[in-house]
């Protein structure tokens, strides 16, 4: 059974190490977002990539959700002591050793992909794990500054990193994702596929992200799989992340009902065969099959469980 996985963050991590252990015997492909990448310290840092790959390999930290467990940081505190910004981002000495690895490969011309494969080679996720694209795509955030009123585009990371996404988002612009193509693999992913599911992930910066990148949507929607979705937002609001800060700005209703209905049935050029919501979350969305399921990854087994749930709606 081929199993391709649309997936972002430590949510879509989480989900994904789920759909391996509810069909262990199946070939897995994650599709993962590429858009928080940044270049900081002369370093090219993929957060998801990274998460994904620490996750299923086993050496991610649990409690963070990002970055490597057992972790220490005493380069990161080395630079702060040189001034050398920026201080706000959390670059631990075991994560600085695949940071390190990534921009030497890259610089010798390798793709991200190729890269991603490398790195993969070491943890062993168990899965196939493929970024969106191999050309750069990076989500910057315009925000009205709240000294001068300026409004001005930063970067995903500083607004969520450093600022806790408190600053006002007016836009999500996805730099460079107009020149990028899918990696290599996701559209032959897709063709082969017998199930394609959409990680509990952010809509807007992760799933959207991904479906930005030209040709992408297209290649998935040719698919002779089933598309099923699972809600990001349980109980009316986001279970971590900052989903319910950018949902607002594409005019989407924070709730699996809104999410629902901003994926869209595919029968009319949607996403969606099937929509998982939580037990107590109601969600209307017309010619999309809403199931409603425990959606808490509060366990490994629950996890494995919501996963077997949407593998189970795509037969
Ligand atoms: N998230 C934070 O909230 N604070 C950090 O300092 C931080 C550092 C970091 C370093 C490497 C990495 O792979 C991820 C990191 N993240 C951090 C998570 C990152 O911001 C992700 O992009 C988000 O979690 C959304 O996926």
């Amino acid at each position: 059974m081929q199993i391709v996985v649309l997936a972002g963050g430590t949510g879509g991590a989480r989900f994904l190490r789920g759909v391996r252990a509810a069909s262990p015997e199946a070939e897995i492909t994650a599709v993962v977002n590429t858009g928080d990448d940044v270049t900081l310290h002369g370093l090219r840092i993929c957060p998801d990539l990274d998460t994904v790959v620490y996750t299923l390999g086993g050496g991610i930290d649990e409690e963070r959700g990002w970055g490597r467990a057992g972790e220490s940081w005493t380069v990161k505190d080395e630079l702060a002591a040189y001034g050398a910004d920026p201080s706000w981002f959390g670059l631990g000495d075991r994560d600085l050793a695949t940071h390190l690895v990534r921009t030497r490969m890259l610089d010798a011309g390798y793709p991200l992909s190729a890269v991603t494969a490398a790195l993969a080679d070491r943890w062993q996720p168990g899965i196939t794990v493929l970024p969106m694209s191999d050309e750069r795509v990076e989500t910057h955030v315009v925000v009205t500054d709240p000294e001068d009123g300026r409004r001005r585009a930063i970067h995903f990371q500083e607004w969520w990193v450093r600022h806790r996404a408190g600053l006002d988002p007016s836009a999500f612009v996805q730099v460079g994702v107009e020149q990028a193509r899918p990696a290599p693999g996701v559209t032959e992913a897709f063709a082969a596929a017998d199930a394609v599911l959409l990680a509990p992930s952010n809509p807007v910066v992760s799933i959207g992200t991904i479906l930005g990148v030209p040709g992408l949507r297209d290649a998935l929607l040719a698919s002779p799989a089933r598309i099923v979705g699972v809600s990001p937002i349980v109980g009316g609001a986001v279970v971590r992340g900052m989903a319910d800060r950018c949902l607002p700005v594409l005019g989407i209703e924070v709730s699996a009902e809104g999410v629902g209905r901003h994926y869209g049935p595919r029968a009319e050029g949607g996403l969606l065969d099937a929509w998982l919501v939580a037990e107590d979350d109601a969600a209307d969305v017309p010619g999309v099959d809403v199931q409603r399921v425990p959606l808490l990854m509060s366990s490994p087994e629950a996890t494995t469980a919501m996963a077997r749930t949407a593998l189970d709606a795509c037969a």
